[in-house]
């Protein structure tokens, strides 16, 4: 038998962190040897087009015949899955997000046979936000309880799926990681002079502008700062609350002061740019955009929300207040620009947490091993699962 696996990854192509995560993981158990085949209904974002080794992808497309009222996207996804399993004898396969990817992959289970192993990755909202909606929580309980294995990206989405859904099965811990080759310090001399005189330091915000992000917080924060300290605000990304900040912003009169880059690629080039990172959210499962500035030595000011206290340490990394509390967060900003010996601590710790303890390389092997449990295969001992970090 081979020591590799066929694996299908579903999960949301195009938006958010969970489709990041699971693309970048189907990227690196490729690279691994293992083949993983996408079932989405279009390229993952960060996939890219360029034929690599060992990733294919299989489109998903709805039958939108005129009775419809909503063309069956789900149905087609599970029949997708299903087929994609048959043809490719899959072993596993792992959806990211439970509505509808955890629900469909019940489905295409029950048209294959147990020999299909689901792994079902939590992400954040799917219980946060739709488990609590009367119309989807027996479903997504369902969905969970029928996985082969569940993961959640925080010990806080553990802890809120058991109580939300009132289920006692085991969930392993799979925090979200970055690659290491792609996220870390970037020179940025040049680009630095074309958002920020030498003696401005700069803020950032990155998100999907939604009413959990809370940016109009981020304002706040940023206007008592740039009263004691000379500042730039970036915002990066795009979304339904973009108009609204950009009124607050200009109703404050810090229109010059605040630059809009709408959605980015390269985001660990843009990141290095910042000297802290703003994350005030009222729900964030992990805050993978946290753990993104990390990566490039840049410490996070938020929110205790969630699962962010499990990725930014409070005092050694970045610092974290109570929700809404922007006074507070406000004051810790200043502390950390205006003390430089305090800021360059932080930069270290924050390249060292993300090294060790955030490592793409051990995160991956964390799956792999759930991959194998579920299976009831032993981990095959070779060298390529034994690689360090740091
Ligand atoms: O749940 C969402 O709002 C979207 C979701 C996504 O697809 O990006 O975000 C969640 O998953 C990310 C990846 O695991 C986490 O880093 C985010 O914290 C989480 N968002 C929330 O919990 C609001």
């Amino acid at each position: 038998m081979s020591k590799f696996l066929k694996i299908g990854i579903t999960c949301y192509p195009s938006l958010g962190g969970s489709g990041v995560v699971a693309t970048e993981l189907g990227k690196l158990l490729a690279e691994k040897g293992h083949q993983v085949h996408f079932i989405t209904h279009s390229i993952p974002f960060r996939l890219g087009t360029t034929f690599q080794k060992n990733i294919f992808y299989h489109e998903v497309e709805v039958n939108d015949y005129y009775v419809f009222k909503y063309p069956p996207y789900d149905l087609a996804l599970a029949t997708k899955m299903a087929q994609v399993a048959k043809l490719q004898n899959l072993d596993i396969l792992h959806v990211h997000y439970a509505v509808p990817h955890a629900v469909c992959a019940f489905l295409a289970k029950q048209m294959v046979g147990d020999q299909l192993k689901v792994v079902t990755t939590l992400h954040g909202t799917d219980i946060t936000v739709l488990a609590q909606d009367e119309t989807l929580k027996d479903l997504i309980r369902l969905a969970i309880n029928e996985s082969d294995a569940v993961t959640a990206v925080s010990n806080d989405l553990i802890r809120e799926t058991r109580d939300v859904l009132d289920i006692s099965r085991d969930i392993d811990l799979t925090y979200n990681f970055v690659d290491k080759r792609v996220y870390y310090p970037r020179d940025t001399t040049s680009l630095r002079q074309d958002f920020a005189l030498p003696d401005e330091k700069i803020l950032m915000h990155i998100s999907n502008f939604r009413p959990v992000k809370r940016v109009s917080d981020v304002i706040d924060i940023f206007a008592k700062v740039n009263e004691e300290i000379p500042s730039k605000l970036l915002l990066v990304g795009e979304g339904p609350d973009l108009p609204k900040i950009q009124c607050i912003i200009n109703e404050l009169g810090l229109s010059d002061r605040v630059h809009f880059l709408g959605k980015q690629d390269e985001i660990a080039h843009v990141i290095s740019l910042a000297d802290v990172l703003l994350l005030p959210s009222s729900k964030e499962s992990f805050g993978l955009v946290a753990l993104e500035a990390m990566a490039c030595g840049v410490p996070t000011v938020g929110s205790e929300a969630g699962g962010i206290p499990e990725l930014v340490i409070h005092g050694e990394t970045g610092f974290l207040a109570p929700i809404g509390d922007v006074a507070q967060m406000a004051e810790f900003t200043i502390q950390l620009l205006s003390d430089v010996a305090l800021g360059e601590r932080f930069s270290k710790a924050c390249l060292k947490r993300a090294r060790e303890d955030f490592c793409d390389t051990l995160i991956t092997k964390k799956y792999e091993e759930i991959y194998y449990r579920v299976l009831g295969r032993e981990v095959p001992n070779t060298e390529y699962l034994n690689e360090v970090c740091g």
